[in-house]
């Protein structure tokens, strides 16, 4: 038997100890298909921080999601076993130093052949642990929603922030450029050539622009008959969406995702050969009704939701 949510009819949903979606919680990845894990930082962020509340917040706002999902069909506990096994250790006087434990920390997770849904954390977060899973698959495909491309060269002259993830991983070859999907970017920029580099890389850039107002189930279906069979990781800033679903995160921007959208963006993502996913930029200080953690919670549950080895009922 495989680790269950506790149930809303077993102890009330706001009783307890709080984990995502009040699963197991232990200290390692031993034993399991699915870790749960948080990472409370927001000293890579430019603009507005928080972001060190983001996994508090999100179990809290997870408390709620049951664990069938029922227009999908989708049963992830009866065949993944998920547990949640709390937070990396960042030392939150020293960025590079947190960025160095958190690689060693997703290094001995995934020494355990467990795959992770990580909740940041500011977008930092994401390039040591592509280091890790590139470490230990080879270069990746991957599938990075976001209001912005994060490929700066450096930000105050530092290399590593939440505005340069991308551009390092690529430089560093932890990436299959012609398999990088960027979706909904917009805002404005620092020169008007900004996203024109990272197409000249290989990258796929969708703006926001390009999909308003409609279906992303055809977008999902371009980016899975272009990653095919590569191992694949899915970075999911809350930012993508518009301010008016997901205002409490850093760096907002108008005219983004809608709630449907970036649910048929994720469920479309489905036969994808997925080995991580991580939920970031969720501030709560910025988010006093909680709403965009429990946007960002119910995304976690869709990205876990189209793993490999999720039975469909
Ligand atoms: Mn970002």
């Amino acid at each position: 038997m495989t680790n269950q949510p506790v149930s809303g009819n077993d102890l009330a949903r706001f009783a307890g100890i709080s984990s995502f979606m009040r699963l197991p919680v232990q200290a390692d990845a031993a034993g399991l298909d699915v870790a749960f894990v948080g990472v409370p930082m927001d000293h890579g962020a430019s603009w507005r921080s928080g972001t060190r509340f983001g996994p508090q917040q999100l179990r809290a706002q997870s408390a709620m999601i049951r664990p069938y999902a029922l227009q999908t069909g989708a049963a992830p506990f009866d065949g993944l076993q998920c547990a949640d096994i709390g937070d990396v250790a960042i030392n939150t006087f020293n960025l590079a130093d947190s960025i160095r434990i958190i690689k060693e920390s997703f290094d001995a997770i995934l020494a355990h052949g467990a795959k992770t849904i990580t909740m940041g954390g500011d977008h930092t977060i994401t390039l040591p642990i592509l280091r890790a899973m590139a470490a230990k698959h080879g270069p990746l495909a991957l599938v990075h929603v976001d209001a912005h491309a994060d490929v700066n060269e450096e930000m105050f002259g530092e290399k590593e922030t939440h505005g340069t993830v991308f551009r390092r991983a690529f430089e560093e070859g932890l990436l299959i450029p012609e398999k990088v999907w960027q979706i909904g970017l917009r805002g404005t920029g620092y020169t008007a050539e900004d996203f024109d580099e990272a197409r000249g890389w290989g990258f796929n850039l969708v703006t926001a622009p390009e999909i308003w107002h409609q279906s992303l189930t055809p977008l999902a279906d371009r980016v899975r008959e272009s990653i095919g069979g590569a191992k694949t990781y899915v970075s999911y800033d809350i930012d993508s969406l518009d301010p008016s679903f997901a205002p409490g995160t850093g760096t907002p921007e108008i005219g983004g995702l809608t709630t449907p959208q970036a649910m048929e963006l994720i469920r479309g993502l489905r036969g994808l050969d997925i080995v991580g996913c991580d939920l970031v930029e969720v501030s709560p200080p910025y988010d006093p009704s909680g709403n965009t953690a429990l946007v960002g919670a119910n995304l976690m549950f869709e990205l876990l939701s189209v793993l490999p080895g999720v039975p469909y009922r």
